[in-house]
């Protein structure tokens, strides 16, 4: 549906119809946009959903965030077990026998917390003890060497607030809690229709899908009647290997689904818009002093392009230079389908934290009017 032509919004005023007939057409699309989110495992699209359940539908509830304590906790118990763990293996020490022993406290308990599990002050205590440890700092630093929760300080900074008797958790606190998607989960909500497109409402449906290797056969199932695929890369993930294989890096396997997504015959009608997602957690890396010429050494002989803008530094460098492998696959000949038909597409790209809700509202505004526009388009009547 999607898949000819997504104008960009400033190019909607060009219209020569009148709003009236804008208007009368909008009023009479009835039919909801369906979007289906997909991208490799921890690349943002359940967060991404529940962006849109805030924006769009309404705020968390009481209950809700009730419901989320446990996971949180668990996220903050596995990201300290996992860097606790990873200490020895990296051959690195703690500063003090103390910390050592705060480390032990914590790898008795497992990775696992038990449902009757109640943090208590000294729980606290051995992960703040833990946190200014340098060693415990040092394989912080690493953790691209092994699997840890993106979120992970997020969490450890806010110790003291989440382990608290009566935490009940901010939505910051949602969007950066992870919980892993296994089953598919669809969310509707109306969006208003810019008044220099007729005005109203439209109805939009968004799928989310779990995006690890084991999820991804269930793809196929609400490929149907897609208008259009969200993709989410994170680009945080170029000195990552993926959790599910850890001999394969996880940007070059977001790389290798992007470009089944794209030739993918049964989403050929379906517009393609690519989030790229964790500017925050990329840009860290980067001060940090990380390279992805390191892991991709076509790194070192991409130069920025004019379109590229103005910032000629590393950040915008790194984004660009992914930027550029994807649209490469964009560029690549359409595979023939139906009868050797080749559909021409394109593919739109932003550059996003999909945690920053500041950040997705505006996005979204683009995102929905380039939808809406396309549609007005197609119709004849832009
Ligand atoms: N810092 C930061 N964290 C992010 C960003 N986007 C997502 N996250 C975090 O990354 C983790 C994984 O995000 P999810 O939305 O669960 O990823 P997913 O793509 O749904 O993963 P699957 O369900 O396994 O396919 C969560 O802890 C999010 O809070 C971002 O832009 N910046
Ligand atoms: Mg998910």
């Amino acid at each position: 549906m999607l898949g000819c032509i997504f104008p960009r919004p400033a190019e909607m005023t060009k219209s020569s119809y009148s709003k009236r007939d804008i208007k009368a057409f909008t009023n009479s699309f009835e039919k909801a946009i369906k979007i289906l989110l997909l991208g490799t495992g921890e690349s943002g699209k359940s967060t991404i959903l529940n962006q849109m359940r805030i924006l769009h539908i309404n705020e968390f509830t009481t209950q809700e965030r009730l419901g989320r304590i446990a996971i949180i906790r668990q996220n903050l118990h596995e990201s300290v077990y996992e860097i606790v763990v990873n200490v020895e293996r990296l051959g690195l020490t703690f500063d003090c026998p103390a910390n050592a022993k705060s480390a032990q406290y914590i790898l008795n308990l497992g990775k696992i917390l038990p449902d009757s599990f109640n943090p208590e002050d000294t729980y606290v205590e051995h992960i703040e003890n833990l946190w200014y440890d340098r060693g415990v700092q040092e394989c912080f630093s690493r953790s691209n060497e092994y699997q840890l929760n993106d979120s992970a300080k997020y969490f450890i900074d806010r110790v003291q607030t989440v382990t608290k008797a009566d935490y009940i958790p901010s939505t910051d606190d949602i969007l950066h809690s992870r919980k892993i998607t296994t089953a598919i989960h669809e969310i509707k909500f109306n969006v208003k229709i810019p008044k220099n497109m007729g005005g109203g409402v439209q109805e939009f449906r968004m799928i989310d899908v779990g995006g690890q290797r084991d999820q991804r056969n269930k793809w196929m199932h609400v490929f149907e009647g897609i208008d259009a695929v969200l993709f989410l890369i994170s680009c945080g993930d170029f000195d990552q290997t993926l959790r599910e294989d850890t001999q394969q890096n996880r940007l070059c396997e977001a790389l290798k689904l992007f470009t089944g997504v794209w030739h993918n015959r049964f989403l050929a009608s379906a517009g393609i818009i690519c989030f790229l997602n964790k500017q925050d957690i990329m840009e860290r890396k980067i001060m940090e002093g990380k390279c992805i010429g390191h892991y991709f050494p076509d790194y070192y002989n991409y130069r920025l392009s004019a379109n590229d803008g103005i910032a000629f530094d590393e950040c915008n460098k790194t984004r660009c230079f992914i930027r550029h492998k994807l649209i490469e696959v964009t560029n690549e000949t359409p595979r023939p389908f139906r009868n050797n038909e080749c559909v021409k597409k394109e593919c739109y790209f932003h550059f996003t934290v999909a945690t920053d809700t500041n950040n997705i509202r505006k996005v979204f505004y683009d995102v929905h009017s380039m939808i809406l526009n396309d549609i007005l388009c197609r119709m004849g009547l832009l």
